[in-house]
């Protein structure tokens, strides 16, 4: 019998990935950029379990137990199964998986990429197998590939759709922007009503702006982004973020028939974040919205404070949620 436990936190892309080149092997038709948030905040816990008296594979998932055979878990499996040590005793035999999120599933934030994250990186020490775990995460969920490293990550759309040089790489560490924070404003923890695999690809048939995004817009965002990190220019930081975060949106009324991801609290949330931007006459707070209505802003520590207490003056809480579960840091 052998039992590996993973934990693998959230992360929060500022130029997004939307749309594949190979559905598949979720291959993306651009680069994208994210921060992944610290272990003790928002993440996904698995473990796999193996032993060669289990009868089947079986997956749970927040203590329910789901469907395994022919699932994007499985070809996980297969892959990292496909890539070990053919040598390895336990190499074929059945799987028990227990994954769960502390926050919100499928709410569009981002618990694919933490699951399938943590699913592989449990896989890849049960089977001991070091490389190519970005590139079988990706196949889990495309965005789970950045959720393998810590700090801000790069995930390289590769040359080709038959490549596997599609992968993720660290671009700096948490070390290196320490005074970084993100502040999740959770509007409505519901499942979200267009999946995004299915969104993204109606997006790519029938969406052209998302084209020119790909071509024209992302190659030039990527290397403003990638220095804005570098050098810690947080106002360059949040203008990118901001604007990447509304042509993403934008795409999302383009594709037809359109999905519609924000709220009027999201867009209430954004005016603010702008307003308060104005009044203190420069960017020190942006926003950035994935495939759900819920706000997540990067901010620096000096501003949190000050930040914080106008949301709760705004948008006030019900008596009963902590805290803890509208305000989480990086
Ligand atoms: C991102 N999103 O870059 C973008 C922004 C949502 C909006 O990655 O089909 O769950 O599993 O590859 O990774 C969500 O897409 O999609 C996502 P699949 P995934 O974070």
């Amino acid at each position: 019998m052998l039992m590996v436990t993973a934990i693998a936190p959230v992360n929060i892309a500022v130029i997004k990935y939307w749309g594949k080149k190979d559905a598949q092997k979720n291959i993306p038709i651009n680069d994208s950029i994210s921060g992944t948030l610290s272990t003790d905040v928002m993440y996904a816990k698995t473990t796999v379990y193996t032993s060669s008296t289990l009868e089947k594979n079986r997956f749970w998932l927040n203590g329910e137990e789901q469907v395994f055979e022919g699932t994007r878990i499985h070809s996980c499996v297969c892959e990292v199964r496909s890539k070990s040590d053919e040598t390895l005793p336990h190499l074929t035999w059945n799987l028990a998986i227990c994954s769960e999120n502390n926050f919100p599933t499928a709410a569009g934030l981002a618990s694919s990429a933490a699951g399938y994250a943590c699913l592989v990186y449990a896989l890849g020490a049960l089977f001991k197998l070091k490389d190519e775990l970005s590139s079988i995460a990706r196949v889990g969920s495309g965005s789970a590939c950045r959720s393998m490293y810590g700090g801000w990550v790069l995930w390289q759309k590769g040359t080709s759709s038959m490549s596997n040089d599609s992968v993720a790489r660290p671009i700096a560490s948490h070390e290196h922007w320490p005074e970084m924070r993100v502040l999740i404003l959770v509007v409505n923890d519901n499942r979200k009503k267009h999946p995004s695999t299915i969104a993204m690809q109606n997006s790519v048939t029938s969406s052209s702006l998302i084209h020119y995004r790909a071509k024209d817009v992302v190659p030039h965002r990527i290397k403003e982004m990638h220095l804005a990190i570098l050098t810690k220019d947080f106002r360059k930081f949040a203008e990118i973020t901001m604007k990447d975060s509304n042509q993403f949106h934008a795409i999302c009324l383009d594709t037809y028939p359109p999905c519609f991801y924000l709220n009027t609290v999201s867009q209430a949330i954004i005016d603010l974040v702008h307003a308060y931007n104005d009044y203190k006459g420069e960017h020190v707070v942006a926003y950035t919205f994935d495939a759900g209505p819920n706000a997540c802003l990067y901010m620096l520590e000096p501003v949190l404070e000050e930040f914080t207490s106008i949301i709760n003056y705004v948008f006030p809480q019900p008596a009963d949620i902590h805290d803890n579960d509208y305000f989480r840091g990086l």
